[in-house]
């Protein structure tokens, strides 16, 4: 067809979008930026885009302010966010390794917290022993994906933005430049920001029946103690690598919580505290229970009965997460700001979402959050939290000199694992104390303990002692 036309109109076509958007094979040197001249035509323009490997349009006023010198005298609050992108070995349960690829040697990475309106500065580096290139894609952002393009090894690179949205958001490698992005991120390059409302959060209202017809409205403060909950699968061949066939089948062989499978269940120290015998085992599954294990030992979630909990959950995986809590009722649901649902059983949170949930645990007792894909429960997404004093420990732990006086939740004698409690914000109560847990590396285990974060494996035994 020899059709005319008086309008010119060009194109610009990135190749790295339409690899992923064609599925067409990504071989070697990026195509920054090609015009098309539409006139000139005389093949299909669908043909000719899918030859070059699809497109992105290139639309600068849709996206917001990035120039980190603009922005950074703007007046508003500034965060810098430094991240190293490299490769580690870490515990999968079994005790085997696998190949993690991490955010500052730990899975997830570490979490960012703003409040809404604040500027981002966001700086990636790549160690120069890295074996490959990283990049870096933050949710909480709305610039161009120009932005993320990957870093080489010795090098280091850097975004600005307006975290305008409100919210939990995660963050994720971006493979180099695309390629290899799955691998990269179910490997372990994945975290959270947390950005806070602007104006604070919503006090809490809970509903309960008073027993003559009538409903009692109970309100909480706006204050919470909070925790941060990661749901991700694992597909991992028996040498512990990565194996992107069953991602592509969706066969997932782990699903993980804050990296670990059944990282936050009962270990040897609550079963002597329970039972008085490191042995006997108060939950059927105990994978992660031994000294040895350090900051692997898995540890239990505690709070207190009649408080204002905020869990920021974000699924990082491919699969769906019914998110859960055995026992307890979601008093409400938080997304984008705005309420969800309230007193709700489950709230489905899709692929790369994330929700804020409040609730009061009412009584003393053990529950456990679960993706309700019993897949997932048996495979890891099993997470125990323990409400005030179940175990009436209270009055053995102050007759033995473990504590000075009865306490509101276990907390206060071993404290909350550092993996679940998120960086405090306008609105959180502070753990009374925080223990070292989390899929890390040694030096990350060690620079927590520097910041007086609690070595359990040392702790233990001398609470053995006294409780002997
Ligand atoms: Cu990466």
């Amino acid at each position: 067809m020899n059709k005319r036309t008086s309008m010119l109109f060009s194109i610009a076509a990135v190749a790295v979008m339409g690899a992923t958007l064609f599925g067409s094979t990504y071989t070697q040197t990026q195509i920054a930026g090609q015009s098309l001249d539409a006139s000139k035509l005389d093949v299909d323009v669908m043909e000719q885009i899918h030859a070059m490997g699809g497109l992105q349009l290139v639309m600068p006023q849709a996206f917001a302010e990035t120039d980190c010198g603009v922005l950074e005298n703007s007046g508003r609050m500034v965060h810098e966010f430094n991240l190293e992108g490299y490769s580690v070995e870490l515990p999968v349960m079994g005790g085997k390794t696998f190949n993690a690829m991490t955010f500052n040697g730990q899975v997830p990475g570490p979490t960012l917290r703003v409040t809404q309106g604040d500027v981002v500065k966001m700086t990636l580096s790549i160690p120069d022993w890295e074996v490959t290139g990283h990049g870096n894609d933050m949710h909480a952002s709305q610039i161009t994906a120009g932005a993320f393009e990957s870093v080489n090894p010795g090098e280091s690179t850097q975004y600005c933005y307006i975290a305008e949205a409100a919210g939990t958001f995660k963050y994720h490698c971006s493979g180099v430049k695309l390629v290899g992005m799955d691998q990269h991120v179910l490997s372990g390059m994945y975290g959270i920001a947390i950005v806070d409302p602007a104006n604070g959060y919503k006090k809490l209202m809970v509903e309960k029946t008073s027993g003559s017809g009538e409903l009692d409205r109970k309100f909480y403060s706006a204050d919470a103690l909070e925790f941060q909950l990661q749901y991700q699968q694992m597909y991992l061949t028996p040498e512990g690598n990565y194996d992107a066939g069953a991602m592509f089948q969706h066969h997932n062989t782990a699903t993980v919580v804050n990296g670990f499978q059944f990282g936050y269940v009962p270990n040897m120290a609550h079963n002597l505290l329970v039972k008085g015998d490191t042995n006997k085992n108060i939950f059927v599954a105990q994978p992660w229970n031994g000294l040895e294990l350090k900051q692997y030992q898995s540890q239990l979630l505690f709070v207190e009965n009649d408080q204002h909990v905020r869990l920021f959950i974000e699924n990082q995986g491919n699969e769906p997460l019914f998110f859960h809590i055995v026992g307890e009722i979601l008093d409400r649901v938080v997304q984008g700001n705005r309420v969800q649902s309230a007193a709700t059983e489950t709230w489905l949170i899709g692929g790369s979402q994330g929700a804020i949930v409040d609730l009061v645990f009412d009584e003393p007792g053990v529950y456990a959050a679960v993706n309700h894909d019993y897949a997932a429960i048996y495979t890891g997404a099993a997470t125990v939290f323990v409400a005030g004093d179940p175990f009436g420990l209270n009055p053995v732990l102050v007759d033995k000199g473990v504590i000075e006086a009865p306490v509101a939740s276990y907390a206060y004698a071993l404290g909350n694992p550092s993996d679940a409690v998120p960086p405090m914000g306008m609105n959180s109560i502070a753990h009374p104390a925080i223990n070292i847990h989390g899929l890390y590396t040694d030096e990350v285990a060690s620079e927590m303990q520097e910041q007086g974060m609690i070595p359990l494996w040392e702790v233990i035994p001398v609470v053995a002692e006294m409780l002997s």
